[in-house]
């Protein structure tokens, strides 16, 4: 007589609680493959530079239109004003931070395709989160570059301590080039990069720009700052991405020289180590 073995699966995890990391870090303590290792990863703020309309849009299109040939890109946007309107007017109704993350999310998916349009003409589109998750290399074989969404699809399942979705663009960057195991993050702003306050706030001419700095000493950082707080967070724990750059992209260049590895603006070191 043959015993069936199907309901006794081997499985190092099989009898172990999840919960105990002496016992799953041999099994789960590897580091994951690189999955995308040649992908560029690039988040085009919202209200620093989408919002500005074509002053600020055109030079930065004309730019990467310009790098094409140089790097395959996944272009993420962020959500910019229109979702700090909709924040106001939904805490203001009372509504759940599961609520107001996906209709913030969808402003940074305009700002999407507002800029895949206008790279359309160069094979550029937008595409969308599930496609993001599952086809991208097919996708990036077909075309230099895609557009995204920058905001990760949380969603309804956005944690509630805040109730300002805290996973927003720059997080869902990082979060998404770190799982694909992606080249490098360039995080695109109107300011030079991240400075020990704010320069555009009270005292901000005597703000000084943070050249090298890394996520554990912003963690200790009171003040403001250019990008997600929790975008700290997830960069403490990165698996691959050693740095993140944040840039000015108001100034032309800048996105072609951080691409070829210059640095022109902050860098922000993460948890991760060099294999
Ligand atoms: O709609 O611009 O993706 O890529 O968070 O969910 O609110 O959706 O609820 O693939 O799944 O508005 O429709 O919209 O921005 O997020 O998308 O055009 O289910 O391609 O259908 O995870 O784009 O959209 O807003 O990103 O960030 O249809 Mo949009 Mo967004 Mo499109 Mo997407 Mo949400 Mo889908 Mo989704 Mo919803
Ligand atoms: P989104 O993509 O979410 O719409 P964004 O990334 O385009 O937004 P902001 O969230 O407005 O833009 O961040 C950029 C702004 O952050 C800068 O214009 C600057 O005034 C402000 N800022 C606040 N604190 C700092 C800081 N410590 N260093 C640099 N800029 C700061």
């Amino acid at each position: 007589m043959t015993i069936s073995t199907t309901k006794h699966v081997a499985s190092p995890l099989a009898r172990q609680t999840l919960l105990d990391g002496d016992l799953t870090r041999p099994v789960a303590g590897v580091r994951p493959i690189r999955i995308l290792p040649w992908l560029q990863v690039v988040k085009i703020g919202g209200r620093s530079i989408m919002d500005r309309g074509a002053e600020a849009i055109l030079p930065v299109v004309e730019e990467i239109r310009k790098l094409l040939p140089e790097h395959r890109l996944l272009i993420l946007t962020g959500a910019g004003i229109r979702a700090r309107h909709l924040y106001g007017v939904g805490l203001d109704l009372g509504l759940p931070v599961g609520s107001l993350a996906p209709l913030a999310a969808s402003e940074a998916g305009q700002n999407g395709h507002i800029l895949a349009s206008l790279l359309a003409p160069e094979g550029v589109s937008y595409v969308e989160h599930a496609t993001i998750a599952h086809q991208l290399a097919i996708h990036l074989s077909a075309a230099r570059a895609v557009v995204g969404s920058g905001f990760p699809p949380y969603h309804h399942h956005e944690f509630p301590d805040s109730r300002i979705p805290l996973h927003r663009a720059d997080a869902g960057a990082f979060l998404i080039a770190d799982a694909l195991g992606a080249a490098g993050l360039t995080i695109v702003e109107d300011v030079d990069g991240v400075y020990n306050v704010d320069p555009n706030g009270d005292g901000g001419d005597k703000a000084q720009l943070l050249r090298d700095t890394s996520a554990a000493d912003l963690a200790q950082h009171k003040g403001t700052l250019p990008f997600d707080r929790t975008l700290l967070e997830v960069m403490a724990n990165a698996r691959h991405l050693e740095k993140v750059q944040v840039i000015n992209g108001l100034k032309r260049g800048n996105l072609t020289a951080a691409l070829r590895g210059e640095h022109v603006g902050t860098l922000i070191r993460t948890g991760a180590r060099a294999a």
